[in-house]
């Protein structure tokens, strides 16, 4: 990946932490714990974690479920390390992690405005791809990666599809070219999307009143 810094930060922390740990209760009698091996890392933001299982006999919103929030970095990685890979999900189901508070649908205020970032996965990227790339926006998302834009990013869903999964990342404002231009360009390089593969971004408006199978893209990288 073009920049895989953040995501092997938070992974060396997670293992350096565990080592500490490790290295203080093999030692007898030592009352003087760091509080940097007490105090769990903690996220700008919080996040909640949604899982959609889809049944066609309940109403769209009946079918999300709320998995947990978490707003540190061991707590994200206990949650990851526990759910099923994306890539194991039956198809149909999607994982969203929002910022909390947040609901992982159009009709929420914030997103009402926005637009997603759309990747489209071909169907053998799901044994290759899929989790690499679901993960790395997980982290890009809670270690802030869009910088001065993160303020406009408001989660990010993975649709497992048997017609091809899908993979994207919600704004909340699709109006602001230059914020949506630049994350769309973030999560390109941190993906590592070649950049001769052009990816769109969808108004949410446009997506809910779309006539074909797919809205019109208002922006391209
Ligand atoms: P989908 O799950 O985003 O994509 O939307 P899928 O299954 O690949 O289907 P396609 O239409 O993109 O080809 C499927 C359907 O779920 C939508 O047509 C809506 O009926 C419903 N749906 C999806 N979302 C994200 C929302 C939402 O935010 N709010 C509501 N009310 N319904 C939604």
């Amino acid at each position: 990946m073009a920049s895989v810094e953040p995501q092997e930060e938070l992974r060396n922390d997670t293992e350096e932490q565990v080592d500490e740990v490790e290295e203080v209760e093999g030692e007898e009698e030592d009352d003087s714990l760091s509080p940097e091996l007490l105090i769990k890392h903690p996220l700008q933001n919080k996040w909640a974690l949604w899982f959609f299982k889809n049944d066609r006999t309940k109403e769209w919103t009946a079918n999300l479920k709320l998995v947990t929030a978490f707003d540190t970095v061991e707590d994200f990685w206990g949650l990851y390390n526990h759910v099923q890979k994306a890539s194991k999900l039956p198809s149909g189901c999607d994982y969203s992690l929002f910022k909390d508070g947040v609901q992982p649908m159009w009709e929420d205020d914030v997103n009402k405005d926005g637009g997603r970032w759309l990747i489209n996965l071909e169907k053998n990227k799901r044994s290759t791809d899929l989790d690499n790339f679901w993960l790395e926006t997980l982290l890009c998302l809670i270690g802030e990666a869009f910088e001065d834009f993160s303020e406009d990013v408001n989660g990010a869903v993975i649709n497992i599809r048997n017609k091809g999964d899908k993979l994207s990342l919600w704004t909340r404002d699709s109006r602001r070219q230059d914020a949506t231009m630049k994350i769309g360009r973030k999560l390109k390089e941190r993906l590592r999307i070649p950049n001769k593969l052009v990816i769109g971004f969808q108004a949410h408006r446009d997506t809910i009143s779309k006539s074909g199978s797919t809205a019109k893209d208002r922006y391209r990288v």
